[in-house]
């Protein structure tokens, strides 16, 4: 049996250091249980509760570490992962940062498709997947890989076209660009090296547990109404549960509570239909954590 408190039987994590990740990858790991809450401004912390241990770096450099195996696991938009082609392994959507990479041209031109790119100039921090993008369509257009501000480039003359992370839309307004093609949706993602030992999988294994409970519940909301017994049936019919819905006599006769749970995507729909019932006293309320 290996001693918890080594560190070789620790599950190594990185984060990102300071971005627009950090701080709901941190949430993440305390609604998961691990609380990390004194290693903010270190190099490295240790859970206190969870045999893991967090690393934070630059999202640039995460995936290289996981597959060096100096983390052995990683949060990273999937957008880095897809160029930094690393060697490692995408293991779980985590639900955050999410945004699309995009190619944006100047408002005033019209977009014809992407033949429209054809000898153009491009701007972006994506060389990787901009050049396999514009391979696989054909198109031959000169890349200039920049690092930041990459929407002020057609403005001062250095590009025709960007291709960067659109999430509201609002820097490419601000900029006198428009959206043009998406090349890809992006999200936070779980990745893992790709050699992982039994060990580490086994802690992994029950990170993942908490992980997709804590987006389960995310997605979901408890319910609870109260319905005539004659309107019962119907009402049932309505909601999808996680099996059947719970049903409690109340003490006025002939009403009964019904308890159920509700997926975000459908929830407004069905709570009008169980209002046109016969529904009432319709209470809802946020889920912590979901096991099923
Ligand atoms: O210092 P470090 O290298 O770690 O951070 P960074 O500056 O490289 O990255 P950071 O913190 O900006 O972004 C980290 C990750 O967040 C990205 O790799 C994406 O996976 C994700 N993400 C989600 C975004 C956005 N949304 C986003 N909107 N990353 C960047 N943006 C930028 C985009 O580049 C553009 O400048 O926001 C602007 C557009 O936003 P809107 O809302 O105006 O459209
Ligand atoms: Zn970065």
């Amino acid at each position: 049996m290996s001693n918890p408190m080594n560190t070789n039987s620790k599950l190594k994590l990185a984060i990102q250091k300071s971005g627009r990740l950090h701080d709901d990858s941190v949430r993440l790991l305390k609604e998961c249980g691990i609380d990390i809450s004194n290693g903010i401004n270190k190099l490295k912390a240790d859970a206190t509760n969870f045999p893991i241990e967090v690393f934070f770096l630059r999202d640039d450099d995460i995936p290289q570490y996981v597959e060096d195996g100096v983390a052995d696991i990683g949060f990273v938009g999937e957008n880095v992962v897809f160029e930094k082609k690393k060697k490692v392994v995408v293991t779980e959507k985590l639900g955050f940062g999410k945004c699309r990479l995009s190619m944006a041209i100047q408002r005033n031109e019209q977009y014809t498709g992407i033949g429209f790119l054809q000898g153009k100039k491009i701007a972006t921090s994506y060389p990787v997947i901009v050049s396999d993008y514009l391979k696989s369509n054909g198109v031959d257009a000169e890349i200039h890989e920049i690092s930041g501000s990459v929407e002020i480039a057609p403005g001062i003359g250095l590009a025709d076209a960007i291709c960067d992370l659109v999430s509201s839309g609002s820097t490419l307004f601000m900029n006198g660009l428009k959206e043009a093609e998406i090349i890809l949706q992006s999200q936070a993602v779980l990745i893992k090296n790709d050699g992982l030992g039994a060990g580490k999988q086994q802690l992994l294994d029950r990170l993942l547990f908490r992980i997709q409970a804590v987006k389960k519940a995310r997605n979901n909301k408890y319910i609870l109404l109260n319905a005539p017994n004659h309107k019962l049936k119907e009402i049932i019919g309505l909601l999808p549960g996680m099996k059947s819905p719970t049903v409690l006599p109340l003490a006025e006769e002939g009403w009964s509570s019904v308890h159920s749970v509700l997926n975000e995507n459908e929830f407004w729909e069905i709570i009008e239909q169980l209002k046109a019932a016969g529904a009432q006293g319709i209470l809802v309320v946020p889920i912590e954590k979901m096991i099923i």
